[in-house]
C-alpha cells in the first residue's frame, strides 16, 4: 500500500516532499488538504497533526509530520542509500543544518509576508517581513560560496526544501540575478530537474493569489 501524503500544491513544504518522493521513485497516494478552505482544521486531520499543518505522511499507520522529517524518513526507508540524504556524518550534518535554516529562518521569514497577505487581508507587502526575507536571501547566497547545491556539491533534500519556498517568495521578492548570482545559477540547476513543472505550478498558484489579494502586479 502506497504511503499517503496529505498535501496542497500551493504549499512549499508539501511540494518538497512530493518532489523528493518522485526523485526516489516512491509512489505516494496524494490527499489534498485545501488550506484556502481551512480543511486542516477538520477533526480527523487534527487527530493526526494537532499543529494543523501539511504535509503529513501516513505510512501504514505511522504518522510523520513536518516536511523535513518526512523527506529524511522517505530517503532512509525507501531510498536504498540515496545521496539525497547522505550517509556520511559530516555531509548529513550539513544537510540537517540547511534544513533547520529553511525551517527556522527561510520559511519562517517567508511566513511574515505570506500569511498577512494570503490569510489576514493585508493589502501591501509588509515591509518588516520583506526585510527579514532579504536577509534570508543574503544568507542563502553565501551558502553557495563553495558549492553548487545548498549543502555541498550534490543535490539533497535540502535543495528541494529551499527551492520550493523561494519559488513562492519570488512572487513578492524576485531573485535579482545581479545581486544573487549564486542563487540564480542554482535555480537554473533546480529548474532542470525532472518534475520542475510541479513546483512551478504551485508558485503560479501563489502568484494568482497575491494578484487577487491586492492586484499586486499593478502596484
Ligand atoms: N515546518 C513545517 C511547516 C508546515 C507549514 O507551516 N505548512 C503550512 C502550509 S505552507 C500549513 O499547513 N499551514 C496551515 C496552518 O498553519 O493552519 C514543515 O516543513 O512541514
Amino acid at each position: 500500500m502506497a504511503p499517503k501524503l496529505y498535501w496542497f500544491l500551493d504549499s512549499p513544504p508539501a511540494r518538497a516532499v512530493v518532489l523528493v518522493a518522485k526523485q526516489l521513485e516512491v509512489e505516494l497516494e496524494l490527499i489534498e488538504v485545501n488550506l484556502s478552505k481551512r480543511e486542516q482544521y477538520k477533526p480527523e486531520f487534527l487527530k493526526m497533526n494537532p499543529l494543523h499543518t501539511i504535509p503529513v505522511l501516513d505510512d501504514d499507520g505511522f504518522i510523520v509530520t513536518d516536511s523535513h522529517a518526512i523527506m529524511s524518513y522517505l530517503v532512509l526507508k525507501y531510498g536504498n542509500g540515496s545521496s539525497l540524504y547522505p550517509e556520511d556524518v559530516k555531509k548529513r550534518c550539513l544537510v540537517d543544518q540547511r534544513l533547520y535554516f529553511e525551517s527556522g529562518t527561510f520559511f519562517a521569514n517567508h511566513f511574515k509576508v505570506c500569511i498577512p497577505v494570503l490569510y489576514k487581508g493585508e493589502t501591501i507587502v509588509p515591509s518588516e517581513g520583506l526585510k527579514f526575507m532579504i536577509e534570508a536571501y543574503d544568507v542563502l547566497e553565501e551558502y553557495f560560496q563553495n558549492s553548487n547545491y545548498v549543502a555541498g556539491d550534490d543535490l539533497t533534500i535540502a535543495d528541494f526544501s529551499i527551492w520550493t519556498t523561494i519559488t513562492n517568495s519570488s512572487v513578492y521578492l524576485p531573485v535579482d540575478e545581479n545581486k544573487y548570482t549564486n542563487i540564480s545559477a542554482w535555480l537554473k540547476r533546480m529548474e532542470a530537474t525532472p518534475n520542475s513543472d510541479l513546483n512551478k505550478a504551485g508558485g503560479d498558484n501563489i502568484e494568482k493569489r497575491f494578484v487577487n489579494a491586492f492586484n499586486f502586479k499593478n502596484q
